[in-house]
């Protein structure tokens, strides 16, 4: 029998390598059994989603439809029935139109994996010759699936969901220049709330590379990264919102990077990176309406970057906030890392006198949170004098905290509504909540520092740290076998601890490695 540990070292903000240490010297003198160990191995272990490359979706439909060039896509779409997947082969598609997937449901169009393999391209962000090329994907249908590639250069929206649309998922996917908003949710009934409801958008990375939109009728720079009208409970996790911004000759000056509105309910916006937008997120902008322009949700464990310089003195007079409910009651917005440097007011806004029943705890910034027009809220625990030098890299929009930013480690309330950060780590670690989107792990992994045999059982001992939690995982062999879970959420101690697993005797070599707990 072989038994042999292995180390994790985990980057905590995006990926986890698993690195086999080895050999192992191990003296147990078991009967019968000839123990020896491999030479040093690399295995690449399970990677974090991030924006832009997230875990693969696995492909299903009742017809998997392989394209590999445009014509061939155009045809698929020309015979679409529901339940089809289109499955684009890596290139580039310049579309002769758009791909409209009406009346059918349960249609995915996708690539196979990452979201830059497969480019889907319009006729120009500002070339109003779009020809039949107006918006990049256009649905009516339920349960549309747009994942694993870019779509770019769009006169109209990228991505359109229309009445008919329910549950749409738009998952690892690159939107890039759009001469609209990047994905637009319309609404049926504004004043009886019916629109496009249970969206994802999750896992995409949304940017102009140069400037914005120039004047397609409506003013120049009209554009949001997601607008939705009476959408509810609607998740947009884990995506980056980048350079969304307009100069101070655009007719629009503080877009939403993220705005539901005009009675949308429920939408859950958490872990996206903000870098340099006008605006990060608005969950409602107008009380002249009949109804709660937005009302409950949450804003949690975001990252909102500006960098120094961003806006100019005369647009900072009127920038309000960057996080905002207006017209929103029961709106929660907890946990956020807003670093605004100087250039607008403030990080949280409340406004109008309907926006009642509202929290902001745990938020740390480097701007106050403000509450306008008779707005009310609890404003709880809170730090506000946030400093560049706390985070790991703000100029990336990295606002994870250096070990020493010690008034925000530990400093927050446990809140039962938040029960990770914004990589998906567990809270609170350590003694309590950190403020801010990043609970903040001194991230050192577990080593096996022992490991023996007693009988057909393997004990196995892990270096450990109070306050954080730990699993044991073992696999049979490192090519296509699965790590199981031998023990998890084992709290550590100072010392370390040590863990039992049984083996069987027929078990000719077993690994094992450990790892912080996700
Ligand atoms: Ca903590
Ligand atoms: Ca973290």
């Amino acid at each position: 029998m072989c038994f042999m540990g292995t180390e994790t070292v985990a980057d905590r903000r995006n990926s986890h390598k698993s690195i086999l240490i080895g050999p192992i010297t191990m003296h147990p003198k078991v009967t019968g059994v000839v123990i020896y160990c491999m030479s040093f191995a690399i295995l690449s272990g399970a990677t974090r989603p991030v924006p832009g490359n997230a875990p693969s979706l696995p492909i299903s439909g009742s017809r998997i439809i392989r394209v590999s060039t445009e014509p061939q896509l155009q045809s698929a779409m020309g015979g679409l029935q529901s339940g089809d997947t289109i499955l684009l082969a890596d290139g580039v598609y310049n579309l002769t139109s758009t791909l409209y997937i009406n009346g059918r449901n349960n249609v995915t169009i996708r690539g196979a994996s990452g979201s830059t393999n497969v480019v889907l391209v319009g006729m120009g962000m500002d070339n109003s010759t779009y020809g039949n090329v107006p918006f990049g994907v256009w649905s009516n249908g339920t349960n549309t699936t747009i994942a694993h590639l870019t779509i770019r250069e769009t006169w109209d929206n990228e991505i359109i969901f229309n009445q008919g649309a329910q549950s749409p998922l738009v998952y690892c996917v690159r939107l890039i220049n759009a001469g609209s908003q990047f994905i637009k949710s319309n609404p049926t009934d504004v004043t009886n709330g019916i629109g496009v409801n249970n969206g994802t958008v999750e896992y995409c990375w949304f940017e102009y590379t140069g400037s914005p939109p120039n004047d397609h009728g409506s003013g120049v720079g009209y554009f949001n990264g997601i607008s939705a009208h009476a959408a509810r409970n609607w998740i947009v996790r884990g995506n980056m919102f980048k350079n969304l911004h307009n100069p101070d000759s655009a007719a629009y000056l503080w877009n939403p990077a993220v705005l539901f509105w005009r009675h949308s309910v429920n939408t859950v916006t958490e872990q996206n990176v903000f870098l340099n937008v006008d605006r990060a997120i608005a969950y409602g902008l107008d009380n002249t309406t009949p109804y709660f322009d937005h009302a409950g949700g949450v804003i949690r464990n975001n990252f909102v970057v500006l960098l120094p310089g961003f806006m100019s003195a005369a647009r900072k007079a009127s920038s309000d906030g960057s996080l905002i409910a207006w017209n929103s009651p029961g709106t929660q917005i907890d946990h956020n890392s807003v670093l605004l440097n100087s250039n607008e007011f403030f990080a949280v806004e409340f406004r109008f006198s309907t926006t009642t029943n509202c929290m902001a705890r745990n938020n740390l910034s480097d701007a106050p949170i403000h509450l306008r027009d008779s707005a009310r809220a609890t404003i709880d625990s809170n730090l506000v004098t946030a400093l560049p030098g706390m985070f790991a890299n703000p100029a990336s929009g990295d606002l994870h905290l250096l070990a020493s930013a010690t008034n925000a480690i530990d400093k927050g309330v446990t809140l039962l509504s938040v029960t990770n950060d914004i990589d998906g780590d567990r809270r609170p670690r350590g003694a309590s909540s950190d403020i801010g989107a990043d609970e903040f792990t001194a991230n050192t992994p577990p080593r096996i520092s022992n490991l023996r045999l007693m009988g057909t059982n393997v004990l196995i001992s892990l270096t450990t740290f109070p306050g954080e939690s730990y699993d044991l995982l073992r696999a049979d062999d490192l090519l296509g076998s699965t790590w199981a879970i031998v023990a998890s959420n084992i709290a550590g101690a100072i010392g370390g601890i040590q863990l039992t697993d049984r083996a069987s005797a027929s078990v000719t070599h077993r690994l094992y490695r450990g790892r912080l707990s996700p």
